[in-house]
């Protein structure tokens, strides 16, 4: 899908964007300026006057450029886009975007890590963002989700205290953008609710290798109400049509030095390029009065509900087609709250959704600095609006007359409550009653079943990742009772991953000893844990991304490595069909300089062998040509492409060998083992480039990643 001409948000964007093409130089009043070198003195050499305003606004403005990044999700990438509707949801919402079939409503995504500063790297095992503003016709909707589908804790009231431990420890800031550490495992292994999740946090969901290619999850049930009033629950899908797929640990590690702004990068070329990423949006629905009818409770947002219970129904596309054109403006002055909805939706009694309705709007008011944040400009609705707030830091809008109040006379009684047949927002009638308690309930004290759920879903390859995620991660933590606790913990779910990670830390498995009562007042383990439980669903299919999306190779990147004398007829038959299956190829050679070809014509190169590296690439082409070969051997440059292979080949991605390359082949850690690896193709196959394409669709060759590590 193209941007659309007429994206009525785009529209209104268009009405505060401007350029400064052709345009004189101005101060903030508009005053023409003369001179932007010299600051204004007494005598050449004589001491700045302070009448100079042109240059004290300058300074000024500049000394105040920066806001506070986010408290959490600081560092993110923003793109626009559209959601049509491809099934009307009539039946169970009066939501206008979703219910009129092929209705198009322009969105604003914001992608995140949550852990790091607005400046760390794109490769940190985290959780990522997936915010997604849907400018409707009946107000912002914003869907603010993760790529992961449940959370850490149950109840808000625990939010500053889990991001206190993951963040940098207080004393030191250290570490920067990473969990493994002690403050962060302390608060883990004292808290059993987080186990389900942090078998996804230690999956490699966490280390995605595009955020176009990682699913979205509203996390909460939150309910649909329809024209009669009737109410269903229901959560939000976003599965991405390139799959769901990841890099390795190593290979994150690497490119957080490599290529830090990664994803940033990769996502901004995707759209430039007019790869327009894509989901399909999905809903699980539950009818209200089958609220009771699983093993866990819908409103605990630590638990999923499995697709082989409720299956996810497709209903509509997300596409997002235009780069912001400017970072801050757009991508950082965003404002999502899951408490913006549109009538049809509503909230559930969730804990932690209900603390979140309060958390966004005051984080704004710290962040952006005034309650007029909603008239920045990506934050307008496309609906004017009007009531009778008004004033405030920096207010834009211009409201005419007398009354600012209600009920009023002198304004006629504008601006009208609207009806409900109006459109006007009605919340669910929901009976509630109860005793002012502080305490959880019983239905949420289940913490490792779904944990459970998760592992034995995975293939061998992501459990043995995970482990490894879980070994790394601990074996930063300094204090042996933490890892112990750990291991305690991890014995819940499955007794070889906890076996496993304890034989690496030097630590015994001991299943800890969780009370199954309320605990004493004194005690400092504020957990309670049920009944060890069995979940109902044993393996669930979409939690493995094994089972994922695999007949594409759109928009991946593949490294073409040359030097002159390289095959011209060969290089450009690969790269034709590469391109007409939507890869995007780079060719890399020693140096910057054109390669000249075996024909005489000239290539150039992106990138050098020292300017990038394998883990920026999907696959490597090592190209044909006797010279070409010959020139990437000599001393200078062995080491480098052998380099590139042999990375590649250690995170199992898909290797090409064109004609004349076996010198490179043989030298390299590869040759061994191609006769069992579908990821490696020579010139001797029959249908090289058919195999390669299969071989890239596949992502990697994870299951022979043991066998791999093992030659390099
Ligand atoms: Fe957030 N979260 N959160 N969160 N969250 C913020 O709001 C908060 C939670 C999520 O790209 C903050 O504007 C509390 C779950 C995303 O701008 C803040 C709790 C989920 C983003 C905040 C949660 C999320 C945020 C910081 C527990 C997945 C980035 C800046 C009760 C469903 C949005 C801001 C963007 C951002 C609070 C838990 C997703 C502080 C108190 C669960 C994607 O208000």
């Amino acid at each position: 899908m193209k941007p659309e001409e007429h994206n009525e948000k785009a529209d209104q964007l268009k009405q505060h964007s401007t350029s400064n093409e052709n345009k004189k130089l101005t101060t903030n009043q508009g005053l023409k300026i003369n001179n932007n070198q010299d600051s204004l003195k007494a005598g050449d050499r004589g001491p700045s006057l302070l009448e100079d305003f042109i240059l004290r606004e300058k300074i000024t403005h500049f000394d105040h450029e920066r806001i506070p990044e986010r408290v959490v999700h600081a560092r993110g990438s923003g793109a626009h886009g559209v959601f049509k509707l491809t099934r009307s949801l009539a039946k169970y919402t009066k939501a206008k975007f979703l219910t009129e079939l092929g209705k198009e409503t322009p969105v604003f995504v914001r992608f995140s890590t949550v852990a790091g500063s607005k400046g760390s790297t794109d490769l940190a095992r985290d959780v990522r963002g997936f915010a997604i503003k849907f400018y409707t016709e009946e107000g912002n909707y914003d869907l603010v989700a993760n790529n992961m589908p449940v959370f850490f804790i149950q109840d808000a009231i625990k939010f500053p205290d889990l991001i206190h431990a993951v963040k940098p420890e207080p004393d030191n800031e250290i570490p920067q953008a990473a969990s493994a550490h002690d403050t962060f495992w302390d608060f883990i292994s004292l808290m059993p609710e987080s186990m389900h999740m942090i078998m996804w946090l230690m999956s490699d969901r966490a280390i995605p290798r595009s955020l176009r290619m990682m699913e979205g999850f509203g996390v909460h049930s939150f309910k649909f109400i329809n024209e009669e009033g009737k109410v269903h629950f229901v959560k939000f899908h976003f599965k991405p049509k390139l799959g769901v797929h990841s890099v390795a640990w190593n290979e994150a590690q690497t490119i957080s030095g490599v290529d830090p702004d990664f994803h940033k990068r990769d996502l901004w070329e995707a759209i430039e390029n007019g790869d327009y990423p894509e989901w399909d949006f999905g809903v699980q629905l539950i009818p209200e009065e089958d609220e009771d009818r699983f093993d866990f409770d819908l409103l605990d947002p630590t638990k999923i509900v499995p697709e082989e219970e409720v299956p996810v129904e497709i209903v509509g596309t997300l596409t997002l087609n235009k780069n912001p054109d400017n970072f801050f403006a757009e991508t950082e002055q965003v404002a999502f709250h899951p408490g913006h909805i549109v009538p049809g939706i509503d909230f559930t009694n969730d804990p932690l959704l209900q603390g979140r309705l309060f958390s966004y709007t005051d984080t704004q008011l710290s962040r952006l600095g005034s309650p007029n944040f909603h008239e920045i400009p990506i934050n307008r609705s496309l609906n004017t609006v009007h009531n009778n707030q008004r004033d405030g830091h920096m207010r834009q809008q211009i409201v005419k007359g007398k009354s600012s109040y209600d009920p009023n006379s002198i304004g006629g009684g504008c601006p009208f409550q609207a009806m409900m047949s109006e459109g006007g927002f009605v919340s669910q009638e929901e009976r509630v009653s109860g005793a002012k308690i502080r305490e959880r309930s019983k239905s949420f004290v289940d913490h490792y079943s779904q944990a459970k759920l998760f592992y034995n879903s995975q293939s061998t390859p992501e459990k043995e990742h995970l482990q490894n995620a879980l070994i790394f991660e601990l074996s930063k933590v300094t204090l042996p009772s933490v890892r112990e606790r750990v291991v305690g913990q991890l014995a819940y779910v499955d007794m070889f991953l906890a076996w496993r990670v304890a034989e690496k830390l030097g630590v015994e498995v001991k299943k800890l000893d969780w009370p199954n009562q309320s605990l004493p007042a004194d005690s400092n383990i504020v957990e309670l844990q049920s009944e060890e439980r069995e979940p109902k669903t044993k393996v669930s299919e979409a939690l493995s991304m094994k089972n994922t999306v695999k007949n594409t190779i759109k928009s991946r990147k593949i490294g073409f490595i040359m030097a002159s004398g390289v095959h011209h007829k060969e290089v450009n038959d690969l790269k034709t069909k590469l391109e007409a299956e939507g890869a995007r190829v780079e060719f890399i050679a020693p140096s910057l300089a054109k390669v000249r070809t075996d024909d005489g014509s000239e290539l150039t190169p992106k990138h050098s062998l020292t300017s990038t590296a394998s883990v920026c690439f999907d696959a490597l082409v090592i190209c044909s040509g006797e010279d070409s070969v010959k020139e990437l051997i000599v001393p200078e440059n062995k080491h480098l492409v052998l380099h590139f292979i042999n990375e590649a080949y250690k995170h199992c991605k898909a290797l090409y060998f064109g004609s004349d390359t076996e010198p490179l082949y043989h030298n390299s850690n590869v040759a061994s083992k191609k006769h069992e690896d579908p990821g490696i193709i020579t010139w001797e196959d029959d249908t090289p480039t058919d195999l390669f394409i299969n071989a890239i669709a596949q992502h990697r060759v994870w299951d022979l990643e043991i066998e791999r590590n093992a030659q390099s």
